[in-house]
């Protein structure tokens, strides 16, 4: 008789061919969802897991009885499922906001977009998994980083996946087709500042009647939606979204603003490009000892390995005055020297993603 833990050996290795065959499965699966979805197609097909199971369960099945095989075969399909669903893509809202537009201009038309009202909630709804995707800001080229995506990197269990660049544009869009039937234009704050020498230029100074303040760009376009007179101050995807015409594009005083996202996943993505960055999060365990961060910098240097950008940014769980580091690293985790020193420095660095460099 074999001893238990030799079994065990056995059943170890039988799972992990069971592991292979379930990912290549799922790997199929997903390219049976994508079809259903570009068809519109439905995704439970009852009488094909019926004729699965029976053709199954007609096979010489050993120990395994029917029901036990379909059982087993249930989870499976629901696990399919799932899977097939349509893509929920999470971002910071509000519709039309420029986040919806970097949201739109990856995914497409075919996902389902959630708008959330905070940074945080995106994370939430990737972390748990009510969502596949989240679009967050991380930073704008006049501004500079978005420090709460930062602080969420650092707390949360997700990964960065890819980087969308879009231009900030704002358009005037308005159901009127003359500029002189414009009574009044709604915006937010930042887009009449970053509009000024426009606006003055075509509508002159004019007061805050003419000018009004509202939450946010797309709310704007609704409201100028519903309004005879009115203009709005908007994005290209608020004004469609609220069916209005664009009258003037390009608007803003300055052509170079332009704003990176993130997307976010459960799963960090294993492809590799031949021009990849990495995202690392670094917690210096000497930091009270000189030299802890020009140590680390000299193994980027020995190891060949190109340090594109460093932040840094306090540790808010802790008392004192501790801080820690964003950093953009040239090249894959994939690539040796990268994964080699992210493993070997595991306990300081968290390996945030990899993903192809647009910048
Ligand atoms: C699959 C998943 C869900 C359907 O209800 C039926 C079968 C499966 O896992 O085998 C695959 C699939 O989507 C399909 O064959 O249509």
């Amino acid at each position: 008789m074999k001893e238990i833990q030799e079994i065990r050996k056995d059943i170890d290795q039988i799972d992990d061919q069971i592991l292979q065959l379930l990912i290549n499965r799922m790997n199929l699966v997903d390219e049976i969802g994508k079809l259903k979805r570009n068809t519109n197609s439905a995704i439970y097909h009852p009488d094909r897991e019926k004729e699965i199971i029976e053709r199954l369960a007609n096979q010489p099945t050993g120990l395994l009885t029917k029901p036990a095989i379909e059982a087993i075969y249930l989870e499976i399909f629901g696990v399919s499922r799932n899977l097939e669903l349509p893509e929920i893509i999470s971002f910071l809202g509000p519709d039309g906001s420029f986040t919806h537009q970097a949201a739109e201009n990856r995914f497409g038309a075919v996902a389902d977009y959630i708008p959330l009202p905070s940074i945080q909630s995106v994370f939430d709804s990737v972390e748990t998994g009510r969502a596949k995707y989240g679009v967050i800001p991380i930073e704008n080229n006049q501004e500079g980083m978005v420090k709460e995506t930062l602080d969420l990197l650092f707390e949360r269990q997700v990964y960065v996946i890819s980087e969308i660049i879009i231009p900030v544009n704002f358009c005037i869009a308005s159901k009127q087709s003359l500029v002189s039937q414009i009574t009044k234009i709604y915006s937010k704050d930042i887009a009449f500042n970053q509009c000024r020498k426009f606006l003055q230029d075509y509508f002159g100074t004019k007061d805050e009647h003419f000018f009004v303040q509202v939450d946010s760009t797309s709310k704007a376009a609704q409201l100028a939606e519903k309004e005879e007179g009115a203009a709005a101050l908007c994005s290209h995807i608020a004004a469609k979204i609220h069916n209005l015409p664009i009258l003037f594009d390009n608007i803003q005083d300055s052509v170079s603003n332009h704003t990176r996202f993130y997307i976010i996943s459960k799963r960090e993505n294993l492809k590799k490009t031949d021009k990849d960055k990495t995202s690392i999060a670094v917690k210096l365990k000497n930091d009270d000892k000189p030299g802890a961060l020009v140590d680390l910098l000299k193994e980027f240097q020995d190891k060949n390995i190109n340090l594109l950008k460093i932040e840094s940014r306090p540790i808010k769980q802790i008392y004192d005055f501790k801080f820690w580091f964003f950093m953009d690293l040239e090249g894959n985790y994939l690539d040796e020297n990268i994964q080699e020193i992210i493993q070997h420095r595991s306990d300081e660095i968290k390996f945030l993603g990899s993903y192809m460099n647009l910048c």
